[in-house]
């Protein structure tokens, strides 16, 4: 008999995969935005890097989709205490783009169509960690779910994880956004429970 029993430490996902602490697994895909679903056509899209001096970086529809695409199988874990595992994403990693843009800097805020900001260090962008994703489980990104595209940088809470993308601006100081300006963590790190500041 162990003197630990298993299960002690609280319920195991149905698929038996490992869940962040306060996390319950779930099947479907709910949708939550702050406001009203922004209708942005792919001719209209653009995205813009903005580095600390000003300089622009901008992709077109067209010049995004010229670019290689990874596939990444994801987990999500949204702050409201749903996490998803192993969803289907193609997109753009943040490393190709970010690939000839000079900087110093060592903070994001992401910008969407719509008004929505979230910040996070670069380098959480970097390394195979974040993607300018445009298509879900085989699909063009539906646009409740942030289409056409959205940010996808599912080690941190979903927040961060900016639908409707528009524009990342790089600066050597940290600003929150718009969840984290309103009480929310300013890192968010699932696996650590940093839902609120000071957690
Ligand atoms: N532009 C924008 N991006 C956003 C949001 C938003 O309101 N506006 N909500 C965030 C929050 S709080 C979550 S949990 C996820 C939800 O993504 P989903 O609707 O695809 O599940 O999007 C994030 N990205
Ligand atoms: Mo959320």
């Amino acid at each position: 008999m162990p003197i630990i029993s298993r299960g002690f430490h609280g319920r195991r996902p149905e698929s038996g995969r490992k869940l962040p602490p306060g996390q319950y697994e779930t099947f479907d895909f709910p949708v939550l935005s702050a406001g009203p679903t922004p209708r942005v056509n792919r001719d209209d899209w653009e995205f813009t890097i903005t580095t600390e001096d000003g300089t622009r970086h901008s992709w077109d529809w067209a010049r995004l989709m010229a670019l290689p695409a990874e596939r990444p199988t994801v987990d999500l874990h949204c702050v409201t205490k749903w996490s998803k595992f192993g969803t289907h994403w193609e997109g753009v990693s943040l490393d190709v783009l970010l690939d000839d843009v000079e900087t110093a800097a060592d903070y994001a805020l992401v910008h969407s169509y719509g008004g929505y900001t979230t910040n996070m260090p670069l380098a959480d962008l970097l390394d195979g960690k974040a993607w300018i994703a445009h298509r879900y489980d085989g699909q063009d990104l539906p646009p409740e779910h942030g289409g056409p595209a959205r940010l996808l940088v599912p080690h941190l809470y979903l927040w961060k994880s900016a639908k409707w993308v528009h524009g990342i601006e790089l600066m050597p100081h940290d600003q929150p956004g718009f969840w984290e300006t309103a009480g929310y963590h300013d890192y968010g790190d699932p696996w650590r429970e940093q839902r609120y500041q000071g957690d």
